[in-house]
């Protein structure tokens, strides 16, 4: 058996959006610029596409939605050009953003301290959220960005994102949301959060990998990314990445249709997995389950290694993941398990898994029965697990 439980590094393209794909490679595979009809014949694909992004995400027809290649670079985007904009191009020098973001944004604003930008990484609370008042205190008059993410990839928790928005509102400060884990999980809609700026990548709900979008609201100009030609409004110059689109576009659709799918079935799925985990002695679960993501666990297992288990999944068939990265020497702790305040031998043991909405019951039962066995196999021969005093294999 193969299970498929990594769904917040990267999901299963839907076959309907392949589908919908298809005639844009060999068929319909003109240039939407060029002037003749092999251009022009792709035109209402994309509309219809564009029009279910907009839709998905609650946007108004006078705001932006940028195709990009991934929320990476949408993340990029928005924080170098602020940078541009409001600090390099302005009288602002600060962000603000959080212990827990993704990488892409931690390490854009790293390189904005090396232009001597100040940054501001809020702490969060042991559930692995900001806390609200840390920061509205932390905004100053020289703030030109709040960065907090809308669900944590690691943890799936769910940030309080619409009183952020009437924070940054109330400062009239930009407010730029990471939505690459939100979309097709719980409701996104951009109105209501407030925010500028959002961002997402086609690839987590099940759209094509290599095409994402960023959403500017009305009225918030931002330099363009990519000089050249006049696609995207000369915000993002190049060819466009038609079949992307349109799958982005599918992909989006599906991801609103199915919302109570996530929230009934496959949330029923992941408490099913996450109960019978929890009935192991010494684990816990990062978050309370009501304001995380329907699909998302990040569970601590204690005297395991997030790797160990990880290679005895992945000998099962079972792909799930751990935020830390095993180097030759040193073996890093997942970086959300240290913001919340995990002691350092606990934030070496997270196994994240992630479900989708093509996660069926059978593979729920064989990734139960694997986690038992690799846990018994695994705390069998821990050199920290045998000392802790409330170990009884009779609860495995
Ligand atoms: N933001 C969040 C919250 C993410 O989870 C990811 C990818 C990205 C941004 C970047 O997306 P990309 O499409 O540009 O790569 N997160 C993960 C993950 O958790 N494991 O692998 C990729």
């Amino acid at each position: 058996m193969r299970v498929y439980l990594d769904n917040n590094a990267t999901t299963i393209v839907d076959p309907h959006v392949f589908e919908e794909m298809v005639p844009y490679f060999c068929q319909m595979y003109g240039n939407p610029n060029s002037l003749h009809q092999f251009g022009s014949e792709t035109h209402p694909a994309l509309r219809w596409a564009m029009d279910k992004l907009y839709a998905g995400i609650g946007a108004d027809d006078n705001d932006d939605i940028v195709v990009t290649s991934c929320a990476t670079e949408s993340i990029n985007w928005v924080i170098k050009g602020v940078y541009f904009d409001h600090i390099f191009n302005g009288d602002k020098n600060h962000i603000i953003t959080t212990e827990v973001e993704h990488p892409a944004v931690i390490a854009a604003c790293k390189f904005l301290e090396t232009l001597g930008v100040n940054v501001t990484y809020l702490p969060v609370n042991s559930d692995g959220v900001v806390e609200t008042d840390v920061l509205e205190k932390s905004i100053t008059d020289k703030t030109a960005l709040v960065n907090v993410m809308w669900a944590n990839n690691e943890t799936g928790m769910l940030f309080p994102i619409e009183e952020i928005g009437k924070i940054c509102k109330k400062h009239s400060v930009l407010f730029h949301t990471d939505a690459t884990q939100a979309i097709g999980k719980v409701p996104v809609d951009v109105i209501k959060a407030g925010v500028d700026y959002l961002s997402f990548s086609a690839h987590k709900f099940h759209g094509p990998k290599g095409v994402g979008g960023l959403y500017i609201k009305k009225g918030k100009v931002i330099t363009s990314l990519l000089s050249g030609g006049e696609q995207m409004d000369g915000l993002r110059s190049g060819t466009l990445n038609v079949p992307g689109i349109i799958g982005m576009g599918k992909a989006m659709e599906l991801a609103v249709e199915n919302l109570d799918f996530e929230k009934s079935n496959v949330k029923k799925l992941r408490n099913k997995l996450e109960d019978a985990i929890l009935k192991i002695s010494d684990t816990f679960v990062v978050g309370t389950k009501e304001q995380r993501t329907p699909n998302t666990i990040l569970v601590s297992i204690k005297g395991i290694e997030g790797e160990a288990i990880l290679w005895d999944l992945n000998k099962a068939g079972i792909a799930a993941s751990t935020g830390s990265a095993c180097a030759s020497e040193t073996l890093e702790s997942n970086p959300v398990m240290e913001a919340i305040g995990a002691e350092a031998d606990l934030a070496h043991t997270a196994l994240r898994l992630s479900l989708s909405r093509f996660t069926t019951d059978e593979e729920v039962d064989y990734t139960i029965d694997a986690i038992n066995k690799a846990v018994k196999r695994l705390r069998a021969i821990s050199s920290t697990f045998s000392y802790a005093p409330d170990w009884h294999e009779s609860k495995l």
